[in-house]
């Protein structure tokens, strides 16, 4: 699949059109010869200072034009956080808008008060950061000369040697970063096959650096392309480096002390993420390809009949006519047989969810033609809408700065997805939202050329039920039941007839030319400084030359309120995110949505989760969607993560799929995709063991889900990560820093599965602590070394509790999570080396936001000699609460 999928690539490669010329730009000098900034009139307040910092010589104009004057802004926002930004004096410079990343707000602390220091030298300007109680120095921006240009930003800060630095995502590289010779690229791109050293789906230029006397963390708000380097070099030493394409320097720094108080402050400024439904925890089934209902129907009975608990069922672009968004396919997907079977979901508590992805086709379909009327779509310069192809084949693109966008996207959902059509979903999938757009390689005059190939034809039509589905309505049954059918609901008709061709509609010309905000002369397309843009591999012309374009829509675009693509073209799915959690709680307000994205910026887990995009089935990618779902979760905020289980793209194998069916059950986000044919079908009852592991694994997660459920609203609370890497909970353990194929799951739960082909052992790390095996409760004294854990079948997770950490848990799991909802509670309580162990559940209805909840509980429970203690407040009721509490301990004493 991969191969033939590259194949088609390489054939477009040859529509590729010819070169562009670069504007040569006079007396341009190297980085080396740059003159830095010199600070003048220095104002200091309890809570900050101000300065103007003016270009100290002749300048270098590098890549653009050196800016004169800037302004330094610097405050001591509360004790843990300062604020540094540095800015173009003249305030034309694009700065990430406020309606896309709301500034925290802080208290303006007294600078004696800080946790963090701030120094300055004047001539050449360059600053530092240093931690009060120890003098510390955590960033120190001298290490190189500030450079602040039209198209370039740099600013480097020197580190100890080694540091221990985690974040900078979205990548696949390792938890703990390389530190020689390494560039985190960020610029959103479709990143099929999830490859190690590139820039992936979304964008998190925050990082945190640990160090035993302290962790701390470092949030550049910057929204453009950038590479940050880290690496080594004779004069500095061990350095990072932040080269921008523009924006501006604006950096949080937070001092923890601790890891889990860097994500905690880490989280006050991106936002504390949304809660999610409680079925969200459940496992989901999804695949790309499956060819009509009734194969999904099947699906659902199979797993059905295999004994699967399953919580919602996904559908892919198939489901689209003509893979248009808010159509459906009238032969394979009509509307009444949707209705089927979502009512068939619903009556058994599981929920439907199908994707979503921006582009609409550029056609006469009602999608497009209100999109006209409503004026939301992106647009060239000389007012006509930008066309690129994608799935839909040549189709526009909704500009979510467009003053209409929130009515449009609402009602669209509103219409398509509702009662009336039986399209009536739960949740949400939006994809291909960085924006993804098929390689029609720049400058892309004539998309409709691009279109060759695409979309690919859908597999053949089948027009019956293959075979009797028990329980299923008449709709389902193959022809000739004496079953009858329900002729009303199947006269909905669909939005569109078929048969229409794609008809061009004739846009209004209006030029927007007038309203570019940003600087201006800047080349929008080819900006001088290349970043590592891996998107431009197909086109090396492309990459040559800096080009930010391939893959996706033109960087020259300018929104409707003046913002150049060139600058926001990473906030592209965080803003599609937060329309699609408007647009479903418009259709169903009150409830808490859930949506899974694709594209992320800082931020976004305040809307939406996230799956890890076109992983592929290899061990290589099971083992990195460990280290990737831990840096969504612990580090980025965004706690509902998780990678597609048993791998997207090519075949998955039998032992592959049974570890990764248990791995995934202790992931935040736990679902099977699947690639299209030629992989190979991957549910879960493809295979005895894949059924036998699934269903053991799904059994234990079910019956913690109200310990998970507990530590995820913690973390919409006060950011406490749900996932805990193991430096987090053993911050001083130098051997805990770089191990990155295990974790905690919760605060309490070490997860340490087999993550070699082949293997039937783990060599676990168990730090100097008291631990219990999960699954017999034997205690086990860690003493900071490693431990071999034999005899684990494909069946099998090596799982510990935390000496200390009370675990509530169900009795018994259910095919569904509203079934675990009903079964009574017991309390696993693991004594810690002190004897004593705590623990806390959180319980509420499982849906209504926040507000709307009519009672929520929240329990602390305490052991100590003896005696349990459970104080908190009861306001929501819960069968087994109201009745009789029954309380087991289970305790381990005198280890
Ligand atoms: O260009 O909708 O990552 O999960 O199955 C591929 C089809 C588009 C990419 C997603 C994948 C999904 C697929 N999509």
């Amino acid at each position: 699949m991969i191969g033939s999928r590259l194949v088609g690539l390489g054939l477009l490669a040859g529509l590729c059109s010819a070169a562009q010329t670069l504007q040569a730009s006079s007396a341009e000098r190297p980085l080396s010869e740059c003159p830095g900034y010199k600070a003048s009139n220095v104002k200091t307040s309890a809570t900050g200072l101000t300065a103007d910092l003016k270009l100290a010589g002749a300048p270098c104009n590098t890549y653009g034009t050196d800016l004169e004057k800037l302004r330094l802004e610097v405050t001591y926002e509360n004790e843990n956080r300062l604020h540094v930004k540095i800015q173009d004096a003249d305030d034309v410079v694009y700065q990430v808008p406020e309606s896309v990343f709301p500034r925290p707000r802080g208290d303006g602390t007294n600078a004696k008060k800080s946790a963090l220091v701030f120094k300055y030298k004047t001539n050449p300007f360059s600053f530092s950061v240093s931690r009060a109680r120890t003098g510390e120095v955590l960033f120190d921006s001298s290490a190189a000369q500030l450079v602040f240009q039209s198209q370039y930003l740099r600013l480097r800060t020197k580190l100890p040697e080694n540091p221990n630095l985690y974040g900078l995502g979205e990548h696949s590289d390792p938890f703990r970063l390389n530190t020689t010779n390494y560039i985190r690229t960020m610029w959103s791109q479709d990143s099929f096959g999830t490859p190690e050293g590139s820039n992936l789906y979304g964008n998190h230029p925050v990082y945190f650096e640990h160090r035993k006397s302290g962790t701390h963390g470092v949030f550049f708000l910057n929204s453009n392309g950038m590479d940050i380097k880290i690496d080594k070099e004779g004069r500095s030493g061990q350095y990072l480096e932040y080269n921008t394409l523009g924006g501006v320097l604006d950096f949080y720094f937070v001092a923890g002390p601790s890891p889990i108080d860097v994500s905690r402050q880490y989280a006050e400024i991106a936002g504390l993420p949304a809660m999610v439904p409680y079925w969200g925890f459940g496992f989901h089934n999804c695949r790309y390809g499956y060819r009509d209902v009734y194969e999904v129907a099947e699906v659902v009975h199979n797993y059905s009949i295999a004994g699967i608990p399953v919580d919602a069922f996904w559908i892919d672009i198939d489901y689209l006519d003509r893979r248009r968004i808010f159509t459906n396919d009238p032969d394979r997907f009509p509307m009444s047989l949707m209705r089927g079977l979502v009512d068939h979901l619903h009556q058994n508590n599981q929920q439907s969810i199908v994707m979503v992805d921006p582009a609409v086709s550029f056609s006469t379909n009602p999608a497009y033609t209100r999109g006209v009327e409503d004026d939301v779509f992106l647009k060239r310069s000389n007012g006509s809408e930008w066309l690129g192809v994608v799935w839909s084949g040549v189709s526009v693109f909704p500009d979510w700065f467009s003053a209409n966008i929130a009515k449009y996207w609402n009602n669209e959902f509103s219409l398509f997805f509702s009662k009336d059509t039986g399209i009536d979903i739960d949740g949400a999938w939006i994809d291909m939202n960085e924006p993804s757009v098929f390689p029609c390689f720049f400058p892309c005059d004539d998309p409709w050329k691009a279109a060759i190939g695409f979309p690919p034809t859908p597999p053949a039509i089948r027009t019956h039920a293959p075979r009797p589905l028990p329980g299923w309505p008449c709709e389902f049954q193959p022809e000739g039941t004496s079953c009858k059918r329900n002729e009303a609901a199947s006269s909905v008709s669909a939005p569109e007839t078929r048969g229409l061709e794609a008809q061009p509609v004739p846009a209004t010309l209006q030029t927007r030319s007038d309203k570019w905000l940003g600087l201006p002369g800047r080349d929008l397309l080819f900006p001088k400084y290349a970043i590592h843009n891996k998107a431009a591999y197909l086109d090396s012309w492309n990459a040559e030359h800096g080009g930010i374009s391939n893959k996706t829509i033109n960087t020259d675009i300018i929104h409707e309120n003046g913002l150049a693509e060139y600058d926001v073209h990473n906030l592209y799915g965080t803003m599609m995110s937060v329309q699609t959690r408007q647009a479903m709680l418009a259709r169903r307000p009150g409830l808490r949505p859930f949506i899974i994205t694709r594209s992320t910026f800082a931020g976004a887990g305040a809307s939406v989760g996230k799956w890890l995009g076109d992983n592929l089935s290899t061990w290589d990618q099971y083992r990195a969607a460990i280290r990737t779902m831990m840096a969504f979760a612990s580090i980025y905020q965004v706690p509902m993560v998780g990678a597609d289980v048993c791998g997207f793209a090519g075949s998955t194998t039998e032992p592959l799929c049974a570890r990764w069916a248990v791995l995934g059950a202790f992931a935040p986000f736990y679902r099977n995709h699947n690639e299209y044919p030629p992989s190979i079908s991957q549910e879960f009852y493809r295979w005895p063991t894949v059924t036998a592991a699934a269903r053991k694994a799904i059994d234990i997660r079910y019956k913690l889900l109200d310990y998970i459920y507990t530590a995820m609203h913690q973390q919409t609370v006060d950011g406490t990560p749900l996932i805990n890497p193991m430096f987090y909970l053993y911050p001083n353990d130098a051997n805990t820093f770089g191990l990155d194929l295990q974790y905690f799951y919760g605060p309490g739960l070490l997860v340490a599965p087999v993550t070699h082909e082949g293997a039937t052992s783990v060599d676990v790390y168990l730090p100097d602590d008291l631990f219990y095996d999960y699954h017999t409760h034997k205690p086990i004294r860690g003493r900071g070394q490693t431990v071999r854990v034999d005899h684990q079948s494909l069946t099998d997770i090596p799982l510990f509790l935390r000496g200390g950490v009370i675990v509530p848990s169900r009795v018994r799991s259910g095919m569904t999570t509203t079934e675990v909802r009903a079964q009574h509670f017991e309390l696993v309580v693991p004594l810690g080396a002190d004897g004593t162990a705590a623990g806390r559940l959180y319980l509420d209805d499982g849906v209504s936001l926040e507000e709307e909840q009519k009672g929520t509980t929240l329990v602390a429970f305490r052991y100590r000699r003896g005696v349990l203690t459970a104080r908190g407040s009861f306001g929501f009721r819960t069968g087994p609460l109201t009745g009789e509490f029954d309380i087991e301990i289970d305790a381990e004493e005198g280890v």
